[in-house]
């Protein structure tokens, strides 16, 4: 259960005051109500919720979820103008799509948490005739689900079509995704950066999870992908940096892409994560990005991420 001191920094903060509060309609706290501490407090739910899915299904993939959940969370409870009403084509809104789908827990739990579908659901995770298989896919139904991913390199294709979609239909909503680091490893990732700078693609932000690890070792090792800030220039995008596992910084620096958006080049965030952040034996070792939790394992993990809004 919550404790109002460890997360409350902020005197007038009320809403971590509740103990057994509940989030089951996003709406009620949309338009930037949320305060930085109360971010964090939405983050060590979706945490707990990862690995107790991930536990649950018996397979899965917590590293890159826990180490992503703070970006995901300030994205859909601070950042993105969206409705959980949820309507495929998005009109009006801004539109996220996850790349690395094999992170399927973390968009699960954040799509739950903010109002998409009932956080019960959750409890199917990866089990037969689930909507919520290991990667999401459309034809599940899935509110908040717009592409099947899984298979790396694609996200960044379909964002572009979105995005130039969005201009085309005079929308000016912004349309955001997520990759992981070993995914650049992806021919596909570069064909697309060349052709979103050629084509000033402005209101995109992509953002690459620069945890340093994927399925088989660190990245340097696995194919070492260099300074990729560096290459995303090359290709002639913005760029900036944060930190994804401090909310200040995560907060800062996509409300500084927003600013960035609309002066003719595509926005590329390079977030430095923890591969398992929040779980002190999970962290920063590829041993996690596909594995589950035994008993023992989830309980002392669970004992790390304060249950701050409610298990499913
Ligand atoms: C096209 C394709 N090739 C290979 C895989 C197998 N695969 C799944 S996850 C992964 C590593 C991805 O690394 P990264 O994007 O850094 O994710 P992280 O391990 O950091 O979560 C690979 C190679 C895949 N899903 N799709
Ligand atoms: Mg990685």
């Amino acid at each position: 259960m919550i404790n109002p001191e460890k997360f409350c920094i902020q005197k007038d903060c009320t809403f971590a005051a509740k103990p057994l509060f509940r989030l089951t309609r996003y709406k009620k706290f949309k338009k930037n109500q949320f305060f930085m501490a109360e971010l964090t407090v939405i983050a060590s739910q979706v945490r707990r919720d990862i690995v107790r899915m991930v536990h649950g299904a018996s397979s899965g993939h917590p590293g890159g979820s826990l180490g992503c959940a703070d970006f995901l969370t300030a994205l859909y409870f601070k950042i993105m103008n969206h409705d959980p009403a949820f309507d495929m084509d998005a009109r009006g809104e801004d539109v996220f799509f996850l790349s690395n789908g094999h992170i399927s827990p973390l968009f699960y739990s954040v799509l739950a948490r903010s109002g998409y579908f009932d956080i019960k659901e959750l409890a199917t995770f990866r089990k037969i005739n689930s909507r919520l298989q290991g990667h999401p896919a459309t034809h599940e139904h899935l509110p908040g689900v717009r592409i099947a991913s899984g298979s790396l390199g694609q996200g960044m294709s379909v964002a572009l079509g979105a995005a130039l979609a969005k201009k085309l239909n005079g929308e000016k909503n912004l349309v955001f995704s997520l990759h992981g680091d070993g995914e650049l490893d992806e021919g596909q990732i570069w064909e697309a950066l060349m052709f979103a700078a050629h084509h000033k693609v402005d209101n995109l932000i992509s953002t690459i999870d620069w945890n340093g690890q994927q399925i088989d070792g660190p990245t340097d090792k696995v194919m070492n992908l260099g300074n990729i800030r560096q290459k995303f220039e090359a290709f002639g995008w913005t760029t900036l940096e944060m930190n994804g596992n401090d909310m200040d910084d995560v907060v800062a620096g996509l409300e500084k892409a927003k600013s960035l958006t609309g002066l003719g080049k595509p926005i590329g965030i390079m977030m430095h994560t923890t591969m398992g952040k929040g779980v002190d034996f999970m962290e920063g070792t590829h041993e996690w990005h596909g594995i589950a939790p035994n008993d023992e394992q989830l309980a002392k993990a669970l004992a790390q991420l304060p249950e701050t809004m409610g298990d499913y």
